[in-house]
């Protein structure tokens, strides 16, 4: 492979797509698609209730952190700051990562490159990359697929199979929740870890599995729980964390990894908390027992209706799973994908009620999309299936069918979406309450386990649940009358067991607490009647480059 002339001495800028987002515009920013995970695809028809953060762009991080050319990263850049960084200072390379529906600002960020910096290369990597004749529509040197980091080192000539350096990232920021805006103490928010990337299940509609080498492959940037440990031992005293977001599509699936990680934890007495990503057979293969002692405390899985076929769910009974770890204290979001080729009509009520029913704490709902580099996509153009006139901004599994389905038209796929949303929260209510009583549940069963490092961890959990969180069941408790008396008195009944619990602080907390955040709630739902959006701030961040001469 060609190596820059500068080699490490090159200097590199690392940028994601310009903003803002979450609006209408002619780059491909869409209104629907805002830069938050949750308010975007999870929880964004509960209002006020909706959990709203912002997540840095962890690609370019991590690529950052692996080269020791000097390397500036531009996340979130507005098109004028990524102009001035350009004007401002020279680059040999300009990296400029994105997914497929942030195109049409790829091939705009390309016509900026070329006419502000002529003389840089320009690498365009992440998702984007995997869609097909990208070079005709882009104006870049080189389009780079799959995995990021040992490219560029390549093609710097620096060693690729180096030891990955993990960034000491904080997972989510500026996190709201009705209307009120969460203190950023250090060390209260998880850090972000990425053990991984790819999934070897390699079922057919993934995108993440397929970009990284589909079937039976991934990447693995720790192979062992003794690399992984020390990572995280690395990162919590850089950040002074005690829980972690594992961004790894399925981590439980690497069992001797995930067992050897909790040997370890043991041994160190860690009472860390885990966010993890796993499909339905990969936590089968763990006792709670063990799941609840390696820390798992939040874990995001597939759906899929039992109807479906897909491997990753055969032979488990997802209800049960699913109350099995809620009971256990494990905060479940589900993921549910709606316009599967069986789904039609008829029997579409029946399943989302079905997959509602799980009661899960989270639930994001999905339209089965064939996405360009995926197996699904290549079935459904070879069956002449696809929409050819459907924008690339539009494909992304929140808008409209991007394919001929046999039962459901384009306009009612979009409808349906939107009602699974709607019935799952008023069903079920705010996730907000729906994780208050997961977390009751863990305290009740965990408060005088053997462990201390699992007291610990629940402990911490409780602290919450007597504070702040009681007195947001309060509001919840008296806005939702309107929408489900039912569930209004489900979260009235969990506010009477937390006091229970705890009668002093809890009681107190609600009614000093409560009003004000009432008060902020209902502020919140008129700000977004109004049209209200949030938007993350740009970050400039720059490494080795006192070296630049
Ligand atoms: C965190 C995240 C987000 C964050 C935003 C992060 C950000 N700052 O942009 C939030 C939550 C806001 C988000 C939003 C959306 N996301 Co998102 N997101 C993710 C998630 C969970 C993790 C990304 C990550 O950091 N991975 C770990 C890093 C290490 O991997 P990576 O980013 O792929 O980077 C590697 C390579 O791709 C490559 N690379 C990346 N950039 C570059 C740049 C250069 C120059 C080079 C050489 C290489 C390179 O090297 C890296 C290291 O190997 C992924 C799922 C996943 N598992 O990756 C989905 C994912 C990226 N999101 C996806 C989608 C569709 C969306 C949304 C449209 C929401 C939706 N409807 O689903 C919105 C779009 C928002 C917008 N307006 O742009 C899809 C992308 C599909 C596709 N094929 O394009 C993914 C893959 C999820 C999925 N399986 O469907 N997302
Ligand atoms: S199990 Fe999940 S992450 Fe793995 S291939 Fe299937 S959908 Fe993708």
């Amino acid at each position: 492979m060609e190596i820059h002339p500068k080699g490490s001495r090159a200097r590199v800028l690392l940028s994601s797509v310009f903003g803002p987002y979450a609006q209408d515009d002619e780059f491909g920013s869409r209104s629907i698609n805002p830069m938050e995970l949750y308010h975007n695809q999870v929880t964004r028809a509960q209002g006020s209730f909706s959990l709203r953060m912002f997540h840095r762009s962890w690609g370019i991080m991590l690529i950052q952190a692996n080269i020791s050319a000097p390397c500036c990263v531009l996340d979130f850049p507005t098109r004028e700051a990524f102009a001035r960084e350009l004007s401002t200072n020279h680059y040999d390379i300009v990296g400029i990562s994105a997914i497929i529906v942030n195109v049409g600002k790829v091939r705009e960020m390309c016509r900026m490159v070329r006419r502000l910096s002529p003389s840089s290369v320009i690498v365009v990597g992440g998702h984007v990359a995997a869609i097909p004749g990208l070079e005709a529509m882009i104006d870049a040197d080189h389009i780079v697929r799959g995995e990021g980091v040992s490219w560029m080192r390549r093609y710097l000539g620096e060693d690729e199979h180096a030891p990955i350096r993990h960034p000491a990232i904080v997972s989510g920021f500026q996190t709201r929740v009705m209307g009120v805006r969460l203190p950023e103490r250090r060390g209260a928010t998880a850090a972000t870890i990425i053990p991984s990337v790819g999934c070897p299940m390699g079922c057919n509609f993934c995108t993440t599995s397929a970009f990284f080498g589909g079937k039976g492959k991934f990447v693995n940037f720790y192979e062992t729980g003794d690399e992984l440990f020390e990572v995280m031992c690395q990162v919590e005293s850089e950040l002074s964390v005690q829980s972690f977001f594992v961004m790894d599509e399925n981590f439980l699936l690497h069992r001797t990894r995930a067992l050897r990680l909790l040997e370890r934890m043991k041994q160190a007495g860690k009472s860390w908390a885990l966010s993890v990503f796993a499909s339905a057979n990969a936590i089968r293969r763990y006792t709670m027992q063990e799941l609840v002692e390696l820390g798992i405390s939040w874990v995001w899985m597939g759906l899929e209706s039992p109807n479906s076929g897909y491997g990753k769910l055969r032979g488990t009974d997802i209800g049960e799973l699913t109350r099995d770890l809620r009971e256990h204290g494990i905060r479940v979001q589900g993921s549910t994908i709606i316009g599967l080729e069986h789904h039609t009509p008829d029997n579409f009520a029946e399943e989302i009620e079905s997959a509602v029913g799980y009661q899960t704490d989270f639930h994001q709902f999905m339209l089965y999309t064939p996405v360009p580099g995926t197996e699904l996509y290549q079935e459904m153009a070879d069956q002449g299936r696809l929409l050819t006139d459907v924008d690339f901004a539009d494909i992304h599994g929140q808008y409209k069918f991007n394919f001929r389905h046999g039962a459901i038209g384009r306009d009612d796929s979009k409808r349906f979406l939107d009602w699974a949303f709607r019935r799952d929260f008023e069903r079920n209510g705010p996730s907000l309450y729906r994780m208050c009583r997961t977390m009751l549940q863990g305290w009740q069963r965990y408060k005088d386990y053997p462990d201390p490092r699992v007291r610990e961890r629940f402990g911490r959990e409780a602290k919450k649940l007597r504070s702040a969180y009681n007195a947001a069941l309060w509001v919840m408790e008296r806005e939702f009358k309107k929408v489900n008396r039912g569930v209004s008195e489900r979260i009235h009944a969990l506010r009477r067991e937390v006091e229970k619990e705890f009668p002093v602080k809890a009681r107190l907390t609600a009614a000093v607490l409560g009003p004000i955040l009432l008060w902020s709630a209902r502020r919140e739902e008129g700000r977004l009647a109004a049209g209200r959006t949030y938007e993350p701030p740009t970050f400039v961040e720059r490494r080795n480059w006192a070296s630049v001469s």
